[in-house]
């Protein structure tokens, strides 16, 4: 499906130093290209039922800026994104609010692309609706009954039975754990919170996803050669990342909430599907609150980027308000992040559009400061007060340094 409008990205003369980011799986900064020239993104997408908010905004963010700074250190990187437009809680809006589920997931995918052109965020290559691709995601859940790691679940409700992955049959290269290194118990409790069904009747495991689910009245389905039903949700993401990417892939990205059990089953039917890891990094973004608990559209306490834009923000200063926090943080959003971020970018406009006082032999410095601190696990933060003590300095701002602010920060100044 049609992505959105590319940013303009300056190329930079010189190169940064390959990034560094943290994966969830090992504990460790990593590579994750393995030194290869190639660097293959995966994001978790959105699942299309209201506004995009800031948690989202803040996570395309970070994968944003990984993004950049791949490409600023020479790198090929390919990038895919999924849209869960078909899932339960995008139905259950769907039926509450009265409105046909396809109308609701395209008007908000719709809106999601505008939010991300207007935030300059990188599209990916391929963006690709989950309805685009239930036959693929029916042959591979085929595959996986036939090499024993799915199973029928009797369904008496449904057309046929539902289709569960089975944790513990044995695969090469990966087990339960392996990603998420999480215990049991935990497993459990993270399982019935994030769509799971531990106590659902009939399973080998409590932790065995949904591979596959039956057709019930009343809800959209596929025929297809498992019969008629709809993907289940961790399946998507190995089935499009494999697909789109190859794998191993060198990235698994989405929020901290996706740890368990998604990107940790992900990586199981990965692994069940083509005997590969499904990525040499995970990495996870943290959470953002607001008013004291995460932002989420289930818990209706959103700051939405359509309704700052409307209040008038300069869509800068939203982005900036987000990179001045580390991306791997949990932290709460207050309305006064926007009050600082549009002062320092005022700040940031002018030392950029006055006359190039200060010491231009500096501004090379400069430049490398932002890089290393980008390359060091996204440590946009860091890269932010480079700027901050260049201006306080009396650095001048070059021609070269506001393009490179422009290709790794996103914010063309002046
Ligand atoms: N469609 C699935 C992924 S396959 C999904 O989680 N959709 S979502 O719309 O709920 O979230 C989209 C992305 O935003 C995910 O990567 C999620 O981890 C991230 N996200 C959701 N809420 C927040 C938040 N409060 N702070 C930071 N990131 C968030
Ligand atoms: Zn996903």
């Amino acid at each position: 499906m049609r992505a959105w409008q590319a940013p303009s990205v300056p190329d930079v003369p010189g190169a940064a130093p390959r990034p560094v980011v943290h994966d969830t799986a090992t504990g460790k900064p990593v590579d994750p290209t393995h030194g290869d020239e190639r660097a293959a993104l995966y994001v978790c997408g959105i699942t299309p039922y209201d506004a995009t908010h800031l948690g989202h905004a803040a996570t395309y963010l970070a994968f944003d800026t990984l993004g950049r700074a791949w490409r600023d250190a020479g790198l090929d990187v390919e990038y895919a994104q999924n849209v869960t437009d078909v899932d339960d809680p995008l139905l259950e809006r769907a039926t509450r609010d009265g409105v046909d589920w396809r109308e609701l997931a395209t008007s908000q995918i719709d809106l999601f692309r505008r939010d991300m052109e207007s935030l300059r965020i990188l599209p990916p290559d391929d963006f690709v609706a989950v309805t685009d691709e239930v036959d693929r995601v029916a042959e591979a859940v085929a595959f996986l009954q036939e090499t024993g790691s799915a199973y029928e679940v009797p369904t008496p409700d449904a057309e046929g039975d539902d289709l569960y992955f089975d944790v513990n049959h044995p695969t090469d290269a990966w087990s339960l754990g392996d990603e998420s290194g999480l215990d049991r118990e935990t497993m459990l409790t993270l399982a019935a919170e994030r769509g799971g069904d531990p106590e659902r009747p009939g399973k080998r495991d409590p932790l065995d996803p949904l591979l596959w689910r039956a057709a019930r009245d009343g809800e959209p389905s596929w025929d297809s050669e498992i019969g008629p039903g709809r993907p289940g949700w961790h399946i998507e993401c190995s089935v499009i990342a494999g697909d789109r990417l190859g794998l191993p892939i060198s990235v698994q990205g989405g929020g901290s909430d996706l740890v368990f059990p998604h990107h940790e089953m992900s990586a199981g039917h990965a692994a069940a599907l083509a005997h590969q890891p499904l990525a040499h990094a995970f990495v996870h973004t943290g959470m953002i609150a607001y008013q004291g608990t995460k932002i989420s559209k289930s818990l209706g306490n959103l700051v939405t980027v359509r309704g700052l834009l409307d209040d008038g923000a300069d869509p800068r200063a939203i982005r900036l308000a987000l990179l001045s926090h580390k991306y791997s943080d949990d932290w709460e959003w207050f309305d006064a992040e926007l009050t600082s971020a549009t002062t320092r970018l005022a700040t940031w406009d002018a030392w950029a559009s006055g006359a190039p006082a200060g010491h231009a032999d500096d501004a090379a410095g400069v430049a490398s400061r932002i890089r290393a601190r980008v390359s060091d696990d996204l440590d946009t933060p860091g890269a932010v007060a480079a700027v901050d003590t260049a201006i306080a300095g009396g650095t001048a701002c070059t021609p070269e340094l506001a393009d490179l602010i422009d290709a790794l920060l996103g914010i063309r100044l002046g």
